[in-house]
């Protein structure tokens, strides 16, 4: 039984839920992020949403990467919103101004900044579902594969270049929003150098959707998020005018992680269509950022870390990003330790936990903020990724695990973007698509 202003509706299960979020979070060829918090298309989100809709239509799942597509900028980056025609959402497109930039698509506005690579993960699910199903299904997504192959190849080899063009194997961002995990503290050394100036006055829209406040960032958070935009905006998203002056230079290490192992995956794919020459690229993409990824953890704590190049130092902060290693090395050592420390007191093996899933940031850190957005909350659909990032290398019983307690965390059916870990109450927007993709995915 969910509540929706009035209106009081019935699920027969959990899967019926997920379906009726994402149908009426569709808007013909794209599904909104959230009906009113977030009324457009974000690159990471669409990828996680068309992982649940490959279980219900693979055409439908194939339009909604396809839209991601459309709004591709022409030297490879997907950008982090493609906007609908609704209003109503701070930064929208008069902020970004994306027609600035030489490489932004016509007829298609968008923001400037990318989010993290995990699209291949959805190519990866739906051509799975297609040839599962065979007959239309298999035709629609072969067809598909060989006609989009080129331009997810173009999206990862854009990061790798543009954002690692000193083969560090990290990928470098400029903006908290880039990282998709906006507020994290494991940002906050790094934003303590970002002083805004004078600037264009704004007004915030997503206070108008979350009744408590705390569960959002802060008003001095906006002004340095807006004041980042402004910064790449004066510059024309020019890739090397903005890693030359903007305040906000980041290594960040999960989203280096996704890149390595989504790499592998759309490798995998380019071998299937005979794509070898793009497929044994993206195998030294992976092998480079998997090595940056391992060098990045902590001898001591054994959690991987983000550098800050701006103050040329390693960020310490016990955050969920600490296990990227284990979406992309396969090494058994490294698992293991990772293992450890997650099951660990410090984060599921927490007595205060209502559920044994992993906090945004570790319930012991001094950082850490039960309500507060990044700063604390559970995130399903981030259970969902370090689960296929288990799954994928063989640590199946701790991936099931996950699965079960975060179905149990769902099951009032509300598909909060985000929760309490003491509590289990919902947080932030109700009816997020991402969470009820992977609900979805969980569940068939
Ligand atoms: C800014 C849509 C997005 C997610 C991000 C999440 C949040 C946006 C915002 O919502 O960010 O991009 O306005 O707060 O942090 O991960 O993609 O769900």
């Amino acid at each position: 039984v969910q509540q929706r202003g009035h209106t009081t509706v019935h699920f027969g299960s959990l899967a019926e839920g997920a379906e009726y979020v994402l149908r009426s979070n569709d808007r013909g060829r794209m599904t909104v992020a959230a009906p009113r918090l977030y009324p457009h298309l974000w690159s990471w989100d669409a990828a996680f949403v068309a992982i649940g809709l490959a279980r219900l239509s693979v055409p439908r799942a194939v339009t909604e990467l396809r839209t991601v597509l459309s709004g591709q900028w022409k030297n490879g980056m997907i950008p982090h919103i493609q906007f609908s025609d609704s209003a109503g959402y701070f930064p929208g497109p008069d902020r970004w101004r994306s027609e600035w930039a030489r490489h932004a698509p016509t007829g298609v506005a968008t923001s400037g900044i990318c989010q993290p690579p995990v699209h291949a993960l959805a190519v990866a699910q739906v051509v799975g579902c297609g040839r599962e199903r065979g007959g239309a299904d298999r035709l629609a997504a072969e067809q598909f594969l060989t006609d989009t192959f080129d331009a997810w190849f173009n999206w990862h080899a854009w990061l790798a270049s543009v954002r690692d063009p000193y083969e560090h194997g990290m990928v470098e961002i400029h903006h908290g929003w880039e990282s998709g995990l906006d507020n994290s503290p494991r940002w906050d050394h790094s934003y303590a150098m970002v002083a805004p100036g004078a600037m264009e006055p704004f007004e915030r829209t997503d206070l108008h959707h979350v009744a408590d406040h705390t569960q959002r960032p802060s008003d001095y958070e906006y002004s340095q998020y807006a004041w980042l935009i402004d910064q790449m905006r004066s510059v024309g998203y020019d890739d090397e005018l903005t890693r030359a002056s903007i305040d906000f230079r980041v290594r960040d290490v999960l989203m280096s992680a996704i890149l390595a192992a989504a790499s592998d995956v759309l490798a995998e794919l380019g071998e299937s269509i005979g794509r070898l020459r793009q497929a044994a690229e993206l195998r030294a993409i992976s092998e480079r950022f998997r090595a940056g990824v391992t060098r990045a953890i902590s001898p001591v704590t054994g959690l991987a870390r983000d550098f800050d190049v701006r103050s040329g130092e390693w960020i310490h902060t016990a955050t969920v990003a600490g296990f990227a290693p284990l979406l992309c090395c396969a090494d058994r050592a490294i698992r293991d330790r990772q293992l450890r420390v997650l099951t660990g007191p410090q984060w599921l093996g927490h007595d205060r936990l209502a559920f044994a899933l992993p906090t945004s940031t570790s319930p012991t850190s001094p950082a850490f903020r039960r309500t507060t957005y990044w700063r604390g909350p559970v995130w399903p659909v981030l259970t969902w990724l370090l689960g296929w990032g288990l799954r994928r290398f063989g640590d199946d019983a701790l991936a099931e695990q996950l699965r079960q307690q975060s179905l149990q965390q769902l099951a009032h059916g509300d598909f909060a973007e985000y929760y309490d870990p003491f509590s289990g109450a919902p947080l932030g927007s109700r009816n997020q698509s991402w969470t009820a993709a992977v609900a979805l995915d969980w569940l068939t």
